[in-house]
């Protein structure tokens, strides 16, 4: 008899302690991540084949930026895949101006979704890795969204990232480690296929956009200089990696280590990831994994206390 694969239901079922509601609410919250997440998926494998599925809107989202057709299929697929299920009260996406109520009456405990539906979707024409990052809160209080959804990321409840590539995995965590499990196509399952990830402590990658070298603070061109100067002892020089999608670059330095950047620069004053469903998620993630998730202030992500949504 061969040993029974651990999909992501029997895995959650099996640790339903571990997670943070024992009435099963969160256990099912994060099911349906998976069904939401198996759709994209799904999706992003036909896109080249089916009219119309790749290409831009004609739109520009809150960010400022193009939208593809594909960002809205997936922003699409989590509101559907979550409405009228009750599991969630609010959904905050990069897509969407303000927040989206899906549960009437909100109520404090309830749980909010703050979702990248496609990030990277830049590369998705191009069949380059992109990715969907969740992070998922409680809400304290109901009334004013805005201000209850504004938590410093130490609050999550839960993080990951589902990474679409010649694999489709989901990696997250509710604060017990890092879990990574990957699409089986055969039986449209999430099956574990690594438990308690830990990031190397020594890095052979460095992973930054290099063609915004010349609007850094000079500190950090000195830093890049350091990473790419000869000394064995050291593991130097680093080789340089980046795909220009959130989730493939995190997931690379998770499993062989070494450093992501993406500094605050004279275009991007703030830096560019948004804190909220890019960079509290993976800095949720990246310190269950032994890793650390740091501003160029070298303040710690995790504990930041976001200023607006997006
Ligand atoms: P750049 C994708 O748009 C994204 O938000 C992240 O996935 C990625 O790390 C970053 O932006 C890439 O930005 O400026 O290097 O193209």
């Amino acid at each position: 008899m061969t040993q029974s694969v651990m999909t992501l239901a029997r895995y959650i079922l099996a640790r339903q302690d571990t997670f943070p509601d024992s009435t099963g609410e969160f256990s099912n919250l994060m099911l349906l991540i998976g069904v939401a997440t198996k759709t994209i998926a799904w999706e992003l494998r036909q896109a080249g084949l089916v009219e119309d599925a790749l290409g831009l809107t004609g739109a520009i989202n809150v960010q400022g930026e193009q939208v593809k057709k594909m960002d809205d299929y997936a922003n699409e697929t989590f509101l559907k895949v979550f409405m009228n299920t009750g599991l969630v009260c609010t959904m905050v996406s990069e897509e969407l101006e303000g927040p989206e109520h899906l549960m009437q009456p909100c109520t404090p405990g309830s749980y909010s979704l703050l979702v990248d539906p496609l990030d990277g979707s830049s590369n998705v024409d191009m069949n380059i890795n992109t990715g969907s990052i969740f992070a998922i809160q409680r809400r304290r209080f109901c009334g004013d969204d805005e201000a209850d959804l504004l938590q410093p990321g130490r609050e999550q409840v839960a993080a990951g990232y589902v990474l679409y590539g010649p694999s489709t995995l989901l990696v997250f965590t509710t604060g017990h480690g890092v879990h990574v499990f990957t699409l089986d196509a055969a039986i449209g399952e999430f099956v574990l296929s690594t438990e308690d990830l830990v990031i190397p402590t020594q890095g052979r990658y460095y992973s930054v956009n290099q063609g915004n070298t010349r609007r850094w603070q000079p500190w950090l061109r000195e830093y890049l200089d350091y990473l790419q100067t000869e000394d064995k002892a050291t593991g130097r020089p680093y080789s340089a990696r980046y795909v220009g999608s959130l989730a493939a670059d995190i997931h690379r330095t998770l499993l062989t280590g070494g450093i992501f950047l993406y500094p605050a620069d004279t275009k991007n004053t703030n830096g560019k990831l948004r804190l909220l469903y890019e960079a509290n998620p993976i800095a949720m993630i990246l310190e269950q994994a032994q890793g650390r998730a740091i501003t160029d202030q070298g303040e710690t992500i995790l504990e930041i206390t976001p200023t607006q949504l997006h």
